[in-house]
Formats: structure tokens, sequence, C-alpha cells
């Protein structure tokens, strides 16, 4: 039974599932829906949590007594069906006076807006329990490079996380940062372009062990690059906080799609790299979908897209354990043994260099033997078709 339960840690942002369907070229298609009605529905589906934007729960420019009013309020609905919010983030794109950027604005005005706007969001996201704090630069680019040095727009974004981690720090709040990079859209070209730039420039931040990433397939399959690779680079280095599905094209505009609903192989290879059924460290955060419903449907549509997601993973997740449980499969992919050959390659010193000179190898031997990579792939289409 593939049906998602909360011990699965699948999670929708307030804004995914409450996406109205509006694009560049036409108006909303569905009704807002409530927060707390949302939040009801997730539960319902089966989902664990919810993450939000500063302003997907609390409006923009709202008074003290408002917001106090709408958080209590959420969080009666978050304790009434048993829902969690693991992470939240900040809606630095929306408003006018990020035309030019956030972080990375020209105006020093606008970026003390957005650092400011940043802290009462982290105040909002520890007072729902977030232990992870996403920053999506969406606005962080360019259309007319002229308008300044690239460079600046990287050391005020870095002056920014750094500003942002003593805050938290200041604070005593358990909360990690979670830098999710996209290649273009909102704008021209978005500094930080991939989850490789972002990796890093995390390196370059005063408090690298508290900031990780969050790649989100759709941002990284923009460009016709390997989701894959690019997370399986971030849990390698310790930085997969978190992680945005949904599904993508390669070439086309964020589409944002329904888990699984393109590029199933892709999919299928995520869903075995997270849950680690090859072997390896499995990650252990939410499972969080960033993806929205077709324009075309309506509410109960959203609830069919949101369980769809959910139960491909799923699906995915038992297709992974089968596969890497196959003998056929364990045979293709059993590593050659050569221990002692191992040993000289895996650290340097001058006697292994030396040995390493002294080795018979032979090149046009090795590279004869067919590898079975043919039989390997297509066992893994039959998986996924079904049929083994
Ligand atoms: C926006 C963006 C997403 C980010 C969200 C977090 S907002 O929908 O397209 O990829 O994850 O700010
Ligand atoms: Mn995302
Ligand atoms: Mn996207
Ligand atoms: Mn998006």
């Amino acid at each position: 039974d593939f049906d998602p339960r909360p011990s699965d840690q699948f999670t929708f942002g307030l804004w995914t599932v409450g996406n109205p369907g509006r694009d560049p070229f036409g108006e909303a298609v569905r009704e807002p829906m409530a927060p707390t009605h949302i939040v009801a529905k997730l539960a319902e589906c089966g989902a664990y949590g919810v993450n939000l934007h500063d302003n997907d729960l609390v409006p923009f420019g709202a008074s003290a007594a408002e917001r106090d009013r709408i958080v209590a309020d959420f969080k009666a609905a978050l304790e009434d069906h048993g829902m969690v919010v693991p992470m939240a983030t900040t809606n630095l794109f929306g408003h006018p006076v990020f035309k030019d950027g956030a972080f990375s604005a020209n105006d020093p005005k606008v970026r003390a807006f957005a650092i400011r706007k940043t802290m009462d969001a982290i105040d909002l996201g520890v007072e729902l329990g977030a232990s992870t704090y996403v920053f999506w630069g969406g606005r962080e680019g360019t259309e007319a490079d002229a308008c300044r040095d690239p460079r600046e727009g990287i050391k005020r974004t870095r002056e920014a996380m750094n500003f942002l981690c003593e805050y938290v720090r200041d604070q005593g709040y358990d909360l990690r940062f979670a830098l999710e990079a996209k290649p273009n859209e909102p704008r021209g070209d978005i500094y930080f372009a991939t989850t490789g730039h972002m990796l890093h420039f995390i390196e370059t931040l005063d408090h690298k062990q508290m900031v990780g990433v969050n790649p989100e397939v759709a941002h990284e399959t923009m460009s016709g690059l390997s989701f894959v690779h690019g997370v399986a680079q971030a849990m390698e280095a310790g930085k997969l906080f978190h992680i945005d599905l949904n599904g993508q094209r390669i070439g086309r505009y964020d589409q944002d799609l329904r888990f699984g609903s393109e590029d199933l192989k892709q999919a299928f290879l995520l869903v075995r790299l997270l849950e680690g059924t090859l072997g390896g460290e499995r990650y252990e955060g939410p499972r969080h979908f960033d993806a929205h419903a077709y324009r075309t449907e309506d509410e109960a549509g959203v609830w069919d897209f949101a369980r769809g997601c959910m139960r491909t993973y799923n699906i995915l997740r038992a297709k992974a354990r089968a596969f890497d449980a196959d003998p056929q499969v364990r045979e293709l992919i059993a590593e050659a043994r050569d221990e002692g050959v191992q040993a000289l390659t895996r650290s340097y010193s001058s006697e292994n260099a030396a040995a390493l000179r002294g080795l018979e190898l032979d090149p046009a031997g090795l590279a004869r033997r067919g590898l079975g990579y043919e039989r390997l792939d297509q066992l893994m289409c039959e998986h996924l078709m079904g049929v083994r």
C-alpha cells in the first residue's frame, strides 16, 4: 500500500497546494485557500507537515495584533491536525521594493529592509517550530548586467548571510539555513545558478556549519544538469539540509510539476539516492514537494495532485528497494575488488607511488571488457515498467 503516512515525512509549502494557477499570461483559476484549511486537507491526505513564507501566512504590512491572531489560529489548526512546520522562508521577491533584488540590491535601504524582514520571518518560523530556514534568491540577479559589479552581488549576499547567522545565534535559535539555487526566472540571470555554486559560497561564510543547501529538481533540470549528481554532491559534503521535489522538463520554464510526472528515471534514481537503497547514508530530512497542480484543476484536482506526489515517491521507494535487492542487478554493479591495487591509490606516499610505477596494468585488456551497463539499464527500465 503506497498511501502516504506522517512517518514518510512528506511536506508541502502553503504556496504550493495554495497556488491559484496564475501564470504570466493568465489570471488565477482557483480561489485562494485559507492556510488553516490547507493544514486540515494536507493532514487528511497523509502529509506530515507544511512549510511557508512569512507572507503566505501573515499578509505584508499586517499589524502586530493581526499577525498574532493569524498565528494563533494557524497554531491551533496545526495542533488539531497533528501537523508540523519543519521549514520556513521569507518572501523577498513579491513586493515591488525587491525589483532590483533583496540582499544584493544596489540601494542599502532595500538591503536593510530585506534583512529586517528576514529577521521577523525567522522569528515567525521559529515560533511555529521550524528547524530549517530556506533562502531562495529569486530576485537576486539581473537583466541589465551593467547595473553592478557582479562580485558586489556576491559580497552583499555573504554579508547578509553572515549577519543572519549571527542573529540566529544571538537569539539562541536551533535553526539551520538551506540555500536554494535557480539559474533564471524571474530574473534573466540569478546569482548562484546551481547547487554547486551554493556549495562553494557556503564555504566562504563565517558560520558555514549552520548553512547547507535546498536543491530543487526543477531548478537544476532547467539548466539541463543532472539533479541526482547535484544532490549527491550535497549529500557527500554533509550539506543536504532540505530538498524541493517536483517534476520538470529540460529547457522549459520552471514548471514545478507533480513529482515523478516527468523523467521517471531521474526520479527513481533520486529516490534511490535519498533512501540509500544502494547503500550509503540515507537522507533523513523532510521530503518537501515544491510543486503545484496543473492550471486545469479545481480544488479536488489539487488534492489529487498532492496525493500523486506522495504516492509516486512511495512507489519509487519500493521500486528502489526491489531494484537494489535484485540479484542480477547486484551482480552487475558489484565492483571489481582488488584490495591490493586499491590500497595503492587511496592515499599518497612515496612507497605507494613507487609501487604504482611498478604495477603491471594491461590497458588494452581492461579496455576490451564489456561492462554490462546495457543490461543494467534495461533491468532498471523493467523494474520501472513493472515487469520484474
Ligand atoms: C518560489 C520558488 C521556489 C522556492 C520557494 C521558496 S518560493 O515558489 O519558485 O522554488 O523554493 O522561497
Ligand atoms: Mn523551491
Ligand atoms: Mn521551481
Ligand atoms: Mn518555484
